[in-house]
């Protein structure tokens, strides 16, 4: 079934100007990019996406990071695209990711893991929501 979730292209990758090889490795995956914006998030964005790990120990330093430099935010259709795309992500840390995933290929550590997918089809309809217009996104 064609599904679409949400990706974000992290501040480690857009410093080290990696956008297009990250999106290459997404497309020769299968995914379609049907929508793409850059942009320097706010704290309060950060914090609202990352809501569900705001009593983590972690917290305070991923939205310092994700705030740090601009991200590409995207939303990716295709089969199975939610677990499609955390296949083709690898390992939250990447020491643990797979061969030829993007974290293998590009992460620098669990923290500056270069993307990030959306987990489930719930999450990737309020992630995707968060960001783009309906109309903004043309498959
Ligand atoms: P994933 O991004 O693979 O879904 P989550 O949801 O467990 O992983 O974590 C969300 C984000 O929080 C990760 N992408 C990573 O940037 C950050 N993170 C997770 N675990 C740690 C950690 N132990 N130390 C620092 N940052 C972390």
């Amino acid at each position: 079934m064609t599904q679409r979730t949400f990706s974000i292209i992290k501040p480690d990758a857009t410093r080290r100007n990696l956008t297009g090889q990250i999106n290459a490795v997404i497309e020769a995956a299968g995914l379609r990019i049907v929508a793409q914006r850059r942009i320097l998030m706010t704290r309060a964005q950060a914090e609202t996406f990352y809501g569900v790990h705001k009593e983590r120990p972690f917290f305070g330093e991923l939205v310092d990071t994700m705030t740090s430099a601009p991200v590409v935010v995207q939303v990716l259709e295709g089969e199975n695209a939610v677990p499609r795309y955390r296949e083709v992500m690898g390992a939250t840390n990447p020491d643990n990711a797979a061969e030829g995933t993007i974290r293998k290929l590009f992460a620098l550590n669990v923290g500056e893991n270069s993307v990030h997918g959306s987990d489930s089809d719930e999450n990737a309809a309020l992630e995707i929501a968060q960001f783009f217009k309906a109309e903004d996104i043309v498959g």
